[in-house]
């Protein structure tokens, strides 16, 4: 009813994603942090189920708070906006890495050297998720590569060809590291590499570039989302740096929602 507050109308309840995403990690520290959010809870569940409980939401123009990120087409499908985070427990700006084993850059120089340049923009990430909606990763990953061959040629320049070489990326189950991981794959496979890429928890992720089982991930987000296990895991990794910078996390509302900060939630 409409005198309700906010978190009456929501059930005291954030709507999550995966167990095993670092945005739900993120999430309980948020409502261990903020003394008002006592009482809450993280529903979690799939990035699928959270995106059909946003569409039942928005269709019905009821309330609902949930862990959203950027980039994503949720924020081009619907008006949405972040709750303000005084905190900053739902971290800030972030930059996506590409992270490699201890002995990757001796044993494969060329696909190191290839996956060190790997760098791109949002916009592009965009448009290579945006198209996949219609096709499949692979296909708009292809076009991409073939629409961008001068961003290509900068990333293998100076790398040699091999001849089925095998490399495996790790990666985790979301469309913005399909699109990254995809990519990189069609431009390794260009090069002579035979690439296999695995979708896995980001803390699966994290143990396979640090027992060597797999080569390289372009999937790291840092320096919040992805922090615990980067730091469990540090000392066995080599961090290539940046592939692409502008993401973010976030407590999310659709924006006819009357309320901008967590701090605003009631208890
Ligand atoms: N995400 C999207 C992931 C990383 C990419 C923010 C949902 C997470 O681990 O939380």
């Amino acid at each position: 009813s409409t005198n309700e507050t906010v978190s009456e109308q929501v059930d005291y309840t954030i709507t999550g994603i995966e167990p095993g995403a670092g945005i739900t990690g993120m999430a309980h520290q948020t409502l261990e942090g903020y003394e008002n959010l006592a009482g809450w809870e993280l529903e979690e569940s799939s990035t699928g189920g959270m995106l059909t409980l946003l569409d039942q939401a928005i269709a019905n123009e009821e309330p609902i708070i949930f862990t959203g990120w950027a980039p994503h087409w949720m924020f081009s499908e619907y008006d949405l906006k972040y709750l303000e985070d005084p905190k900053g427990t739902m971290g800030d700006v972030e930059s996506i890495h590409t992270i490699a084993r201890v002995d990757f850059e001796a044993e494969m120089p060329n696909a190191y050297k290839i996956l060190d340049a790997f760098q791109w923009e949002v916009e592009d990430m965009e448009a290579v998720m945006f198209e996949a909606q219609e096709s499949s990763f692979e296909e708009s990953a292809a076009n991409w590569v073939e629409a961008n061959k001068d961003k290509v040629e900068m990333w293998v320049e100076g790398a040699e060809k091999v001849d089925g070489e095998e490399i495996e990326l790790v990666s985790t189950p979301w469309d913005t590291e399909r699109a990254s991981s995809l990519v990189a794959k069609a431009v390794l496979e260009q090069q002579g590499y035979e690439v296999t890429v695995t979708d896995v928890d980001p803390a699966v992720l994290f143990e396979a570039i640090a027992n060597g089982s797999a080569d390289a991930s372009l999937a790291p987000w840092l320096p919040t989302t992805h922090a615990s296990f980067y730091e469990k895991h540090q000392d066995n990794i080599v961090d290539l740096g940046e592939n692409l910078t502008g993401a973010k996390n976030g407590l999310v509302v659709p924006s006819y929602m009357d309320i901008d900060s967590i701090e605003e939630l009631e208890p």
